[in-house]
């Protein structure tokens, strides 16, 4: 039960955790505030689970799971929006919308984090649409573009399943395996953090990366 700190341009917690160790610790913010979290380690600490709010984290690029305006809105994008600041809103108002499945990148501003790679879901509409392979480039576009600008640690929120109404479980097992496969492409990338934000969607990411990145 150590106290973890996270400081701006540090990694979250020592490399050296074994894999898929899951534990409780504490995390200080810049800010001093400190909250719980559970975390768990995959792929040789290469990914991360986490409970938590994802405007905290201290890595190179956030993920926002933005809607096609990139103008602003509720769930994760509004926290995003909130606590980087209006800089945010200014720089998205150049990028002139994105379309589903694909990504922008902007600093972040007041964040922690050093860049936001704003990216837009497939809204649900009962699976028949192509929301699967919309959402699969999201995440394989959010990497890409982070990857651009060299980024080693990316953490991503769990992209449709709030307002858009994409089943929990279907988008995990779809954000597990474009990571994995991420990995691969971008041997630079350190860690990707999937930030869950109920204690119930991590319980559901942390059992399909068992699985996945099971030791073979
Ligand atoms: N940190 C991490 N995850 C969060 C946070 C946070 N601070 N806040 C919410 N989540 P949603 P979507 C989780 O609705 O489904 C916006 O209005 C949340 O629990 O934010 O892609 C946009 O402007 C859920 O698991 O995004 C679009 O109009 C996940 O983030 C629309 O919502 C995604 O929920 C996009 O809908």
């Amino acid at each position: 039960m150590g106290l973890i700190s996270v400081h701006r341009g540090r990694s979250l917690s020592p490399q050296s955790e074994p894999l898929g160790v899951s534990r409780r610790g504490r995390v200080a913010h810049d800010s001093c505030v400190a909250h719980d979290v559970r975390m768990a380690r995959y792929a040789s600490g290469r990914v991360e689970t986490l409970l938590g709010d994802i405007t905290r984290l201290a890595v190179d690029a956030v993920v926002n799971a933005a809607n096609s305006s990139l103008l602003g809105g509720g769930g994760v994008d509004g926290a995003i929006h909130r606590a980087a600041g209006p800089g945010l809103l200014a720089e998205c108002r150049l990028l002139g919308g994105c379309e589903a499945g694909d990504a922008k990148l902007t600093r972040g501003h007041r964040l922690p984090a050093r860049f936001v790679v704003h990216t837009v879901g497939p809204v649900w509409r009962g699976g028949g649409e192509g929301e699967d392979a919309t959402l699969a480039r999201c995440y394989r576009r959010s990497l890409e573009v982070a990857a651009g600008v060299g980024a080693r640690s990316v953490a991503f929120p769990s992209i449709s399943t709030g307002a858009y109404g994409f089943p929990m479980e279907r988008a995990a097992a779809i954000a597990l395996r474009e990571v994995k496969d991420g990995l691969s492409r971008y041997p630079e990338l350190e860690r990707v953090t999937l930030c869950c934000f109920s204690p119930a969607d991590l319980a559901t990411y942390d059992r399909l990366a068992a699985s996945l990145f099971a030791p073979g």
